[in-house]
This record gives C-alpha cells, sequence and structure tokens, in this order.
C-alpha cells in the first residue's frame, strides 16, 4: 500500500461515507479537503434554507470524518483567507497540505467538472476524477439505453422504458423476471383527490444545534438579501438524524404516498411526499438504500403496492432518467427553447402577491420552506410558465435559486423538458398543459380563490382557462405534429373565431396587466 499523502476533495453535494472519493481513504495518511466558497453560495441567488442546510451539512459531515480519524481540512465561509472559489481554495490546499495527488469524484453539474478539469491541467499535481457510482446507472449504461445500435442519438426518450431496464437490473420488486403484481406501473391508482377525512402525518422536526445556529447566523448576515425565509429551520443535517428520518417516512408516510401522490391542500405543503430528494442530492442518504428500505416494508406488509412501486420509479426511474439526458443533452440542453417562449418571469414569483391562489399557495410554501411538492413545481408553477411563454431560461434560474434540492442535473431537464417542452419532446410525449379545472380537481386551492375556475372568460375567470387555449393557440403549428395532442387541437380547430377571440383578448389583458411584470434587474432580495 502506498504511503503517499492524497488530498481528498469532497463536494457539497457529495456528502456520502460511501463515495468513490473516500474509497481508498486512509485515516492516518490523507486529507479530506472541503470548502464554502462565496462563488458556489452566489453562482446562482440560492434559497437562504438552502445554503445553511448545505453549509450545515457539510459542517457535520467534517466533524463524522473527524471523529473517524481523518484529517479534514476544512474552509469555512468566514475564514480568513478564504479565496471565495473552489479553484484556488484547492490550489491553496494542495499548497498546505503539501500533497503531489488530488482525488475527487466527479462533480455533478458540467460547469463544476468543466472546473474541475482545468484544475487537473493547471495544479501539477496527480489529478483523479473518478466516477460518481451513487446514482444507479451509470453515464455508459444510460448512453447505451439511449442510443440506437447505429449509434446515433434518438428523437426522444421515454422513461417508462428506461425504468423498466432499471427494474430488471436492480431487481426492485421482481419476481422471477416480471415485475411483482404483473404491472410495471400503478399510476392510474395514485391520482385520487384528497379527501377530508384523511389525516396528514405529522413531521419529525429536527432542531437546529449549535453548529445549525451559527451557520443560519452566517447565512442571515452574509446572504440576508437572497430568496426566503432562513426560519424555521428543522432539517436534518447529520446522517443519524436522515436515517431517522426515512424511518419515519417509511413508516408513516409511504403506505399514503401512491394514493394522495398528485393531491395538493391549502397549508399542507407535504402531505405524503418524502422530502427526501434533498438528503438523496447532497449524499447524506443513497438512492438505493432509500429504495430497499421501500421494498422491505412492502414486503413486510407495511405498505401497498401502489406506493411502493410509486416511489421506487421516482427514484430508480425519474431521477436516474433526468440525470441520464442531462449529461447526454448538455451543454445544448440549457438553451432549448422549442416554443420560442420569451416573456419574463413576472415579479410575483419572488413575492408570491397574485390573486391566483394556487400560485400564491406555491410560491409562498416554497418562500418559507425551500420545497413544493412535484405537482406544484409541475402543474401549478410549472404549467403557468408554460402557458404564459416564461422564457425557459429565467424559468430554469428561478427553480435553480428556490429548492433545497436544486442542482442544475436535476433541475434543468425537469424546467425544460418536463414543465416547458422546450425541448420539443425530447422527454415528454406532450406538454403538461392544464387548465383550471386539474388543479381544481386534485387540490381545494379554488375554493379560496379570488378567481373562478368554473368561468372560462372575463375579469373573473381562472387565468388558466383562457391561458390554456391561447397557449394551444399560439403554438398550433408545433402542436398539431404531435399525434397525443390531437383530439384536443381538433377541439381548437372547432372554436369559434368568437370564442377563440374573447381567450386571445383575456389573454392579453392578463398577459400584459400590472402583475406580470417582470422586474428590471435580476431576481431580488
Ligand atoms: P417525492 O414525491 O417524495 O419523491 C420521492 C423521490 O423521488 C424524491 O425525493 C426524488 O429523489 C425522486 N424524484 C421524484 N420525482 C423526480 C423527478 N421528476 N426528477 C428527479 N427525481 C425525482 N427534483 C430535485 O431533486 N431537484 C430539483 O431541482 C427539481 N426541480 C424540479 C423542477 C420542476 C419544474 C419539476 C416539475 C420537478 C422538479 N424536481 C426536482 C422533481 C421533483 O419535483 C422533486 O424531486 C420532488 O418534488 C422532491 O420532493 P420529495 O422528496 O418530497 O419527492
Ligand atoms: C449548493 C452549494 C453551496 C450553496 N455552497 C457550496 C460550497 O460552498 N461548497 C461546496 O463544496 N459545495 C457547495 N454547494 C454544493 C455545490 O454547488 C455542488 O457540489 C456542485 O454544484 C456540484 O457540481
Ligand atoms: Fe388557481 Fe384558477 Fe383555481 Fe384560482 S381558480 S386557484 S387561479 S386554478
Amino acid at each position: 500500500m502506498s504511503d503517499e499523502k492524497v488530498l481528498r476533495f469532497v463536494l457539497g453535494d457529495q456528502l456520502s461515507r460511501d463515495i468513490s472519493s473516500l474509497y481508498e481513504a486512509q485515516p492516518g495518511r490523507d486529507v479530506v479537503f472541503m470548502a464554502e466558497v462565496m462563488g458556489e453560495a452566489t453562482s446562482v441567488r440560492h434559497h437562504k434554507k438552502k445554503i445553511a442546510f448545505v453549509f450545515s451539512a457539510m459542517r457535520h459531515f467534517a466533524d463524522d470524518l473527524r471523529r473517524e480519524g481523518f484529517v479534514v481540512d476544512y474552509v469555512q465561509l468566514d475564514a480568513d483567507g478564504n479565496p471565495g472559489d473552489f479553484g484556488s481554495a484547492l490550489a491553496a490546499a494542495v499548497e498546505r497540505n503539501g500533497v503531489g495527488r488530488v482525488v475527487i469524484t466527479e462533480p455533478s453539474e458540467l460547469r463544476v467538472l468543466e472546473a474541475a478539469e482545468t484544475w487537473r491541467e493547471e495544479l501539477g499535481v496527480d489529478f483523479d476524477i473518478l466516477a460518481d457510482d451513487r446514482f444507479l446507472a451509470s453515464h455508459e449504461d444510460f448512453v447505451s439505453w439511449a442510443t440506437t445500435d447505429s449509434g446515433a442519438q434518438p428523437k426522444s426518450l421515454r422513461m417508462e422504458y428506461f425504468y423498466r431496464e432499471m427494474r430488471r437490473s436492480t431487481g426492485y420488486l421482481m419476481k422471477d423476471g416480471a415485475p411483482v403484481g404483473g404491472q410495471w406501473n400503478y399510476d392510474q391508482d395514485n391520482r385520487k383527490s384528497l379527501p377530508e377525512s384523511v389525516s396528514i402525518p405529522v413531521r419529525p422536526e429536527f432542531k437546529p444545534d449549535s453548529i445549525t445556529q451559527e451557520v443560519m447566523a452566517l447565512v442571515s448576515s452574509r446572504f440576508g438579501d437572497h430568496f426566503g425565509d432562513i426560519e424555521p429551520f428543522d432539517y436534518p443535517v447529520t446522517r443519524t438524524d436522515a436515517l431517522a428520518y426515512l424511518d419515519w417516512f417509511i413508516a408513516d408516510a409511504l403506505p399514503g404516498f401512491g394514493d394522495w401522490q398528485d393531491a395538493m391542500k391549502q397549508g399542507e405543503p407535504l402531505l405524503f411526499h418524502s422530502h427526501l430528494s434533498t438528503l438523496i442530492n447532497c449524499g447524506l442518504l443513497g438512492p438505493s438504500e432509500c429504495c430497499d428500505r421501500a421494498e422491505t416494508a412492502y414486503r413486510e406488509g407495511e405498505v401497498p403496492l401502489n406506493a411502493v412501486e410509486g416511489f421506487i420509479r421516482q427514484i430508480i426511474g425519474w431521477r436516474e432518467f433526468v440525470r441520464g439526458v442531462y449529461w447526454l443533452k448538455m451543454p445544448d440542453y440549457a438553451g432549448a427553447n422549442a416554443l420560442a417562449a420569451k416573456r419574463a418571469l413576472p415579479g410575483f414569483f419572488w413575492t408570491g402577491e397574485t390573486a391566483m391562489n394556487c400560485m400564491s399557495q406555491a410560491i409562498c410554501e416554497t418562500r418559507s420552506n425551500a420545497y413544493a411538492h412535484h405537482i406544484q413545481r409541475l402543474m401549478v408553477i410549472g404549467n403557468f410558465c408554460l402557458l404564459a411563454g416564461i422564457d425557459p431560461r429565467q424559468v430554469q434560474e428561478w427553480f435553480l435559486i428556490v429548492y433545497s434540492d436544486a442542482y442544475e442535473w436535476v433541475e434543468m431537464p425537469n424546467v425544460v423538458g418536463m414543465a416547458l417542452f422546450a425541448d420539443g419532446g425530447f422527454v415528454a410525449s406532450k406538454p403538461y398543459a392544464a387548465s383550471g379545472a386539474y388543479i381544481n380537481k386534485m387540490s381545494d386551492y379554488c375554493a379560496s380563490c379570488a378567481f373562478d375556475v368554473k368561468q372560462k372568460s372575463g375579469e373573473k375567470a381562472c387565468p388558466f382557462n383562457y391561458l390554456y387555449w391561447n397557449f394551444l393557440s399560439e403554438n398550433e403549428q408545433v402542436l398539431r405534429k404531435n399525434h397525443r395532442m390531437g383530439l384536443i387541437m381538433g377541439s381548437l380547430g372547432k372554436m369559434s373565431k368568437d370564442r377563440l377571440k374573447e381567450v386571445r383578448d383575456d389573454s392579453g389583458r392578463f398577459l400584459e396587466s400590472q402583475q406580470m411584470r417582470g422586474w428590471d434587474n435580476g431576481p431580488p432580495g
């Protein structure tokens, strides 16, 4: 075994003991390097809670490694001489620790991977960038699944087929080579609206300890003008607390996860959702251990099949799929704008001040919690951006800023491909466009709204109703080519000229109204 000292650089979303950069780490020999840098905290103006979460989780992870006997060279944000960017901080650490070799696990975003490639060129030491095998499909696995026999890139990819391959390769919910229960997907059971009688599980809260309190004070003083509330803060920030939270989810919320997966309720941001994305994306929990726990609960008869299948599909299906799409399609994906949408993001995305109750609920909950669940993201906020024709770059930036689980590799395909159809159907077979009727069916928001979801036109009508038809009409050329849109485009074709004019007039009035004004100088504090 070599006695060469190695500097092992661990990034803020790599907080796993089971990460490739630490596989061969030796406590008495190596130094683990971690750095809080201004450049990263302001690469976009992240939600205060996200910065506090990442810094606190990093500091706790460093302490766990120290308890194991590692020397951790940890640069805090306010440390004297913190140069403010990864590259300079790493160069200084190489010098300070007198190492000739650096090891890092591949960064999750292209921006940081490209930077790591320049560090490798410039540092003048041996420099290994190792695969991130916390994902269940490697880059090679995804490319080989996605590309045709001739090696050509496909025109579209469908998650469902990828998911079946993942079920086969991982063995989750499989029996004798076939899916347990006889079906691959139980999504049709997972679209129930929530009856009043169902009680929502009460989540454990993790009180900030002294490390988290210190970080919260730092964030308030250095990032006080960023979007979002820092208090209350109750995220788990350690591996131990993350595991306790996973236990709670499996026992108390997973059983209802399937049935109410698409439901929304006033004042209830989480319902039966797991809120695990933040913990998985930063490394405190592994995707496989979450799926293992869910499958065991199912096999022990604690959780119904539609719930466990839905949960496992989100993780081994959607999560892995969007990561594959990101690396397959970058860097061009970032600029995709198939529907040529160019409207500025309205100012109310930063304040929540809009008479549309569904939007106000989703945005205000996002501001408080750095969280909104999938249907709020897709069918309320994303749907609104799609119908209103908001510039995809601005929508991407907003989603990257506001959620504690947001990293470009997962945010971008969800925004560009799923919510905005900006990739022209590479990821989604048709746009996720819906009128107010969908939101009314899946939530109780409309009952407390200033607009009337039943009205189709006029000042009181729900804006989603006319914006929906306006969207179809404005994008008719593109959408007519989509066979899954045939029925609805047929209805558009049969619409009378007078009705279409009404739709356009209502939409024009709404889209030009004061509340749709963008911010002139980018995201406000
Ligand atoms: P649950 O509903 O409990 O789902 C379980 C897990 O499945 C999640 O924790 C997550 O790891 C995974 N998952 C579910 N759906 C997806 C998906 N579509 N893509 C990837 N993983 C998924 N997810 C992020 O992690 N980061 C983002 O920045 C992000 N941005 C999004 C933007 C838009 C416009 C949309 C429509 C979705 C976005 N998602 C993102 C996906 C999804 O909304 C979140 O993963 C989910 O809401 C997180 O909450 P949860 O942990 O309670 O999820
Ligand atoms: C999200 C984030 C923030 C806000 N700050 C840091 C940081 O100061 N240091 C760090 O190592 N990681 C941080 N992160 C997570 C990184 O953004 C993430 O590791 C990269 O984007 C991965 O490509
Ligand atoms: Fe949203 Fe329309 Fe319902 Fe109001 S009426 S909550 S705007 S869907």
